[in-house]
């Protein structure tokens, strides 16, 4: 079966200051990964940012905010 998006895809890139060291992004990234309707993420210490695209159909930007903050990392989609 194949995966029929009703919309397009959406990216955001998220804003997560609070990544410290060389690990935080995996953390970061797992978290944003496990959100159900996220089709690619990922994370990049240099510029404490996290990169999504997710379904919009299924999942929105506070879901993101919310599994990074669960995760302990605020975040903030970048405007
Ligand atoms: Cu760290």
């Amino acid at each position: 079966m194949t995966t029929v998006f009703a919309g397009e895809p959406k990216t955001v890139v998220l804003d997560v200051p609070g990544m410290t060291c060389k690990f935080c992004p995996i953390t970061v990234r797992k978290a944003l990964q496990k959100v159900p309707g996220v089709i690619e993420a990922k994370s990049d210490y240099a510029s404490k940012t996290a990169t999504v695209v997710y379904d919009p159909d299924k999942t929105e930007v506070s879901a993101l905010t919310d599994a990074t903050a669960n995760a302990g990392y605020e975040s903030h989609a970048r405007k």
